[in-house]
């Protein structure tokens, strides 16, 4: 319906809850109070956990940390309608997808401080490891659509992405694989409009980034990445799609990083003030709360409630990380190659040797 309806080359967005709130009632998506409630609650866990992990990051307790504030709706909505059986095969900013795909909070936060077990994900979680370089892991997940349609298990691969991965040659390599395979494969890229300090207008001539997927073969929709119910009816609908064996599909979520690229990054060197605050006003949370106060469903002693439950989650993840012992400096040779490189062994040394002037100093 959607991917007929909306034309990307007509940069045609979907919409659906609008700012203030308010429910388009001709595409609402069958989400009633108590799963918006739900969907509520996982933002705001995303929210508290974001900006703990900086708080964190500043205090020395967590390595460099990708924020995702701004981006919470992209990620409660387009994993809500996922089964177990499908992958999640994301980039860095993607705490929150793999959150809701069963990933524990403790161990995305043991991967932020720096602990390679944090990437060891607990069995029957369909979830790859972050991968940090730009736009390399999208054939991954085209590749495990593919297995999934070779074992016909019903599975679909969900691929998140930048706007700024579009220029990377593998994330059109994995397109193009998956048009021609009919991969099941769903290409999420979550335009924040901003690759670090480049903003979206100088990373493509395309009007939308959805209006690539036509070169492949396949649907692509622009949908606002801000609003809930339309990030999850066009999810629902590609992975509905995907799994049927209709193919790949490309959604373009249009949203907004109100926080800073990492934790290395400083903003205001790139983007004034006003920006930011324009986003701030279509900020999703804000907006699912006008939602359900207008239809009774939101109360500031149930908010008052949620904050204290999930600052309680987050706080008790961090501190069972936390409490894992950390594992030696050297670990971080062991995890490349079986057989670690010459290179590799002369680092380590060079790292042992180094450990043991400053235990002797
Ligand atoms: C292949 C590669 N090139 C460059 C980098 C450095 N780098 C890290 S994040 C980033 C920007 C990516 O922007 P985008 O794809 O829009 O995703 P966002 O960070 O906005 O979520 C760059 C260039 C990298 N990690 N990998």
């Amino acid at each position: 319906m959607f991917a007929d309806r909306y034309d990307p080359l007509q940069d045609e967005m979907v919409s659906i809850l609008t700012p203030d709130g308010c429910c388009d009632e001709t595409l609402r998506p069958d989400l009633d109070d108590e799963q918006i409630r739900t969907m509520y609650r996982q933002m705001l866990t995303m929210r508290l956990y974001d900006r703990k992990a900086v708080s964190m990051q500043r205090q020395g307790r967590f390595g460099t940390y990708a924020q995702m504030e701004g981006q919470e709706a992209c990620m409660a909505a387009s994993t809500y309608p996922l089964e177990p059986r499908d992958w999640i095969v994301s980039s860095y900013r993607e705490t929150g997808a793999m959150w809701m795909h069963g990933v524990p909070l403790k161990l995305l936060s043991l991967y932020w401080m720096g602990n390679e077990f944090g990437s060891h994900m607990p069995d029957g979680v369909n979830v790859l490891p972050v991968s940090i370089p730009v736009g390399s892991h999208p054939l991954h997940a085209v590749g495990l659509a593919y297995a999934g349609k070779y074992r016909q298990d019903g599975s679909v691969a969900v691929t998140y992405f930048g706007d700024g991965a579009t220029s990377e040659g593998d994330v059109h390599e994995a397109m193009n694989l998956a048009g021609v395979y009919e991969a099941p494969c769903v290409f999420f890229c979550q335009n924040n409009q901003y690759a670090i300090s480049v903003p979206v207008r100088e990373q493509t001539a395309s009007p939308t980034i959805a209006q690539k997927a036509l070169a492949y073969g396949f649907p692509g929709v622009l949908v606002d990445g801000n609003d809930i119910m339309a990030v999850y009816a066009v999810m629902q609908e590609a992975v509905e799609r995907a799994r049927r064996g209709g193919g790949p599909s490309l959604i373009e979520a249009y949203t907004y990083r109100l926080g800073a690229h990492t934790t290395a990054d400083d903003p205001t060197k790139y983007r004034d003030d006003a920006e930011v605050e324009f986003w701030r006003s279509r900020d999703p949370l804000l907006r699912v709360q006008k939602y359900l106060h207008a239809r009774g469903a939101w109360s500031e002693d149930w908010e008052h409630e949620l904050l204290e439950a999930c600052t309680g989650e987050v706080e008790q993840a961090m501190n069972d990380a936390e409490a894992v012992p950390q594992p030696p400096p050297q670990d971080m040779f062991r995890y490349m190659f079986a057989e670690p490189s010459a290179a590799l062994r002369e680092q380590e040394a060079a790292l042992l040797a180094a450990l043991q002037v400053q235990q002797k100093g």
